[in-house]
């Protein structure tokens, strides 16, 4: 299993690669499901998500599969479900206050997710990956009712309130774990943290607000974790002492010198911009060799764009940034790699 085996920086040869958001929009196939059904029903039905999960498997040759779900459940499991609005995205109906903090005590299992991880582990013969927001990034859609630009209420929140701040963090750090040991046990191999909207936070706050609870999360789980976050290139080296399996990197960072500043016992993963994605075919193979050459040999990287594939992705260009990826790996491979 090339990814595990790069997750434990032990990988001979080829890079393996898998594609963050790989089971959605861009696909032809997924729009075809998404016009009978809502993202809701797709996600909440098992059998249905299980086969969004394996449409970029059945299309490309990729190492992982990641379970189609989204990391706004954790919100629903604590009460406050999300409506995904088309042409809007998410939105919570009553956006979270400090004073509706006790009644998120209760938890709800999230056993669609669960389900949906046992029917698409048996149809696979690759790593299957679960997933989960980390406890800020969630915090601050909660807080905000859906995307923000700025995260002014998240924020404000945070600095006029940072006792009750942190009380939603613990709920939240609780509840997540309980979340990835439940897809655990369902049979993931490999879990993503997304710490999406950390780059709204500067250093003081990141080390308060979110570094200790992604160092909870990170000790309380049992198989490998990869850290994603954007914008993280100033500060990769403390993120490396959270000790996470992999660090997943978004497409400003130059892979050779973050692996400078990250112990060669910790992977890492990316980190191609998306957009090239809709470049030219030589200018993909380019972009793409490119950030091989950067990392040439590395028995912990991971292939990966440097955030998720856009909806507008043409997908043959997806055929090209593999093929690319698995010839440099043939031509610079010291054994003979055979086809079969
Ligand atoms: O068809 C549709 O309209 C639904 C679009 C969609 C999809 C395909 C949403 C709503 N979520 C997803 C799936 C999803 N989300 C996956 C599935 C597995 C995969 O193929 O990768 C994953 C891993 C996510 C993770 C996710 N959801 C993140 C973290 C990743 C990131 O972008 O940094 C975030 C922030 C979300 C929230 C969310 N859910 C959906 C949307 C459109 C968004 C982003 C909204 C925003 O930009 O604020």
């Amino acid at each position: 299993m090339k990814l595990l085996d790069a997750l434990h920086c032990r990988n001979q040869g080829p890079p393996p690669v898998w594609i963050m958001r790989q089971a959605g929009r861009y696909l032809p196939e997924y729009r075809q499901i998404r016009k009978r059904h809502s993202f809701i029903e797709m996600t909440h039905q098992p059998e249905l998500a299980a086969e969004v999960t394996l449409l970029p498997i059945h299309r490309y040759d990729l190492d992982a599969a990641i379970i189609f779900s989204d990391i706004l459940f954790i919100s629903e499991a604590l009460g406050y479900p999300f409506d995904f609005v088309e042409g809007v995205g998410p939105v919570l109906s009553t956006p979270l206050l400090p004073k509706d903090i006790p009644h998120l005590e209760k938890q709800a299992p999230l056993d669609f997710i669960e389900e949906a991880i046992r029917i698409a582990k048996s149809n696979l013969s690759i790593p299957l990956l679960g997933f989960s927001g980390a406890p800020f990034t969630i915090a601050s859609y909660m807080i905000e009712g859906g995307s923000s630009r700025d995260l002014k209420k998240t924020k404000q929140w945070l600095f006029h309130d940072p006792v009750s701040f942190h009380h939603l963090l613990e709920i939240l750090t609780e509840t997540i774990i309980q979340n990835l040991r439940r897809q655990i046990d369902a049979g993931i191999d490999a879990v993503q943290i997304f710490e999406s909207w950390a780059s709204h936070l500067a250093l003081p706050q990141l080390r308060e607000f979110s570094f200790p609870y992604l160092k909870r999360i990170m000790d309380a789980v049992c198989k490998p974790v990869i850290l994603f976050g954007r914008a993280t290139a100033g500060y990769v080296s403390e993120l490396a002492k959270l000790n996470p399996s992999g660090l997943g990197l978004d497409w400003s960072c130059d892979l050779s010198h973050m692996r400078n500043s990250v112990p060669k016992t910790i992977a890492l993963q990316g980190n191609l911009d998306p957009l090239v994605l809709f470049a030219p075919p030589k200018t993909i193979e380019d972009e793409t060799n490119k950030i091989l050459k950067s990392i040439e040999g590395d028995p912990g990287f991971i292939f990966n764009l440097g955030h998720g594939i856009l909806p507008e992705t043409p997908p043959e260009n997806v055929h090209i940034l593999i093929d690319t990826i698995r010839s440099f790996s043939c031509a610079t491979s010291s054994s003979p790699i055979s086809n079969s």
